[in-house]
């Protein structure tokens, strides 16, 4: 973290924080209902929509782990992420603050500079000022270092995780579409290989490097769809150019066991201790490639890699059992936007989810759209004695009130310039009563927003429509008139109440 950062920081946070017991919690925990300080674990999939996992009652693909959760907690209907993409959600569920605000907050390039100002506030910030050991691992997609035109990858990135309240990070840059498909831990790329140094561009091939544009006969593990046609790593070709890396390449296929190690390890060392766990799966983003023992669904790779997903839910739900820390963990899982089939490469899943499978259960457009299938994703909270039980619960909810909704769990009062979109939501999340957001914005591509009101979706016209994302066929909503439905009697958005 160089000079400049830290003292912006630490001004901030010190602005920012202010410990006193908020009275609503300090009374729920007179009466013994919330654990002092429970270990917390967001656990953020990627791009999994809201009909793809078994319990909101999907076919084609059993998650029973996924299952289980639901089970042990309460699964919410109608919960949010601030995005259908997933650099601007990630960006306002770790900051309280609606990207859509800040233009520079798209879907990041592999190269883009930190986009998280390090003098903002973060959810890690908050568990790290009340003590707690805080890690992000798996997809960042943030950006990295502070370089407007590129990173330079042989070098400690700064700033990274670690200057934004996380005391350990263990991350892939941006997806594993995008190079460079490297490890990078608390900024430095692992298992660096001297030999073979990094160079990355997204403006310029390297002279002699091969793309999957160029040479399709190279690609043994995955072809394009559409895009992703740049530099080919493992047989698959992706966004951006690559040169060098070495041993420091990784493999697809072991992406998950990766992610899930250095989160069980993440645990073990700090099971005496409360954590704050950012795990971030790369399952289901594209190249779905998923290790050979998950290839079973009758979905293909796609399926293949929700199997996957289960398998990394299964392998954390055990770890902490086996630690005796499962009692005291609030666990919440979630997704970053809606669901996709064809995002780009060729791995069959438009085909085999024909007639079986709807990613997005019965709501309209998906991942990148305006409409419900954009944000509406799964959200299951589980903390045994603490949410009840196999409940369902249909209140709006949103990702934006991640921070104070956690602040509030901490017992701690937040400055109004932290997290200045998010509001304390807990009794909601934690299903002890609340009843949810009146008002939310959803964001479509770019900085396109629709918002919610009750019942009522709100979609603002805007002057040049894009009406669908790229091959993907989704409809992204977009429209040159104004739209309204009415979600209580048309959840599918099929009639606009103000078309004549
Ligand atoms: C799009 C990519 C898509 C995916 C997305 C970001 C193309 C044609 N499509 O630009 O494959 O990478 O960006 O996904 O390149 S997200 O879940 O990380 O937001
Ligand atoms: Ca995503």
């Amino acid at each position: 973290m160089s000079m400049e950062h830290q003292t912006r920081r630490q001004t901030a946070v010190g602005l920012a924080l202010t410990a006193s017991l908020a009275p609503a919690v300090a009374q729920q925990r007179a009466e013994g209902h919330l654990p002092e300080r429970p270990n917390v674990i967001v656990l953020l999939a990627d791009d999994i929509g809201w009909g793809d996992l078994s319990p909101y009652g999907t076919s084609g693909v059993e998650t029973p782990a996924v299952e289980e959760l639901a089970q042990r907690g309460t699964r919410f209907t109608d919960a949010h992420c601030v995005a259908a993409t997933s650099t601007p959600s990630r960006y306002s569920l770790l900051t309280g603050h609606y990207a859509w605000k800040r233009e520079d907050t798209g879907v990041a390039s592999g190269d883009a500079p930190m986009i998280i100002h390090p003098e903002q506030y973060t959810v890690a910030d908050l568990f790290r000022e009340a003590g707690y050991a805080t890690g992000a691992i798996g997809k960042w997609h943030l950006g990295l270092g502070d370089n407007p035109s590129g990173q330079d990858w042989n070098q400690k990135l700064s700033p990274n995780p670690q200057d934004l309240g996380f005391d350990y990070s263990y991350i892939m840059a941006a997806t594993a579409d995008r190079v460079p498909c490297v490890w990078i831990e608390n900024g430095q790329v692992v298992d660096y290989d001297p030999s073979s140094p990094i160079f990355v561009s997204y403006k310029h091939n390297f002279p002699g490097e091969p793309t999957g544009r160029d040479h399709p006969e190279l690609l043994y593990n995955l072809k394009p769809s559409h895009g992703h046609d740049q530099s080919i790593i493992n047989g698959i070709s992706r966004i951006g150019y690559m040169k060098g890396g070495g041993r420091a390449l990784w493999k697809d296929e072991l992406i998950a066991d990766s992610i899930e190690h250095h989160a069980v390890d993440f645990i073990r060392q700090n099971k005496d201790r409360p954590f704050f766990l950012y795990l971030c799966t790369n399952d289901i983003h594209v190249p779905r490639f998923p290790k050979e023992e998950y290839r079973t669904s009758e979905l293909g790779l796609r399926g293949d890699a929700l199997l996957q997903f289960d398998g990394t839910v299964r392998k954390i739900l055990d770890e902490l059992e086996r630690l005796g820390l499962r009692e005291n963990t609030l666990i919440i899982l979630t997704s970053d936007n809606g669901g996709v089939l064809d995002d780009g490469y060729d791995d069959k899943a438009t085909e085999l989810a024909e007639g079986r499978h709807r990613v997005c259960g019965p709501f309209r457009g998906g991942k990148y759209s305006l409409f419900e299938g954009g944000t509406r994703v799964p959200f299951i909270v589980s903390l045994p004695g603490v949410v009840p039980e196999g409940e369902v619960v249909d209140h709006l909810v949103s990702h934006i009130d991640l921070l104070r909704s956690m602040a509030s769990l901490l017992g701690v009062t937040l400055s109004p310039v932290a997290a200045p979109d998010s509001r304390d939501q807990l009794s909601t999340w934690l299903n002890r009563g609340g009843t949810g957001r009146e008002l939310m914005v959803e964001q479509g591509l770019g900085t396109t927003i629709a918002i919610r009101y009750g019942k009522y979706k709100f979609i603002p016209p805007v002057k040049r429509p894009t009406r669908r994302a790229w091959q993907t066929g989704i409809e992204t909503g977009q429209d040159t008139i104004p739209q309204l439905y009415d979600l209580s009697t048309d959840p599918g958005e099929t009639h606009n109440l103000l078309a004549r």
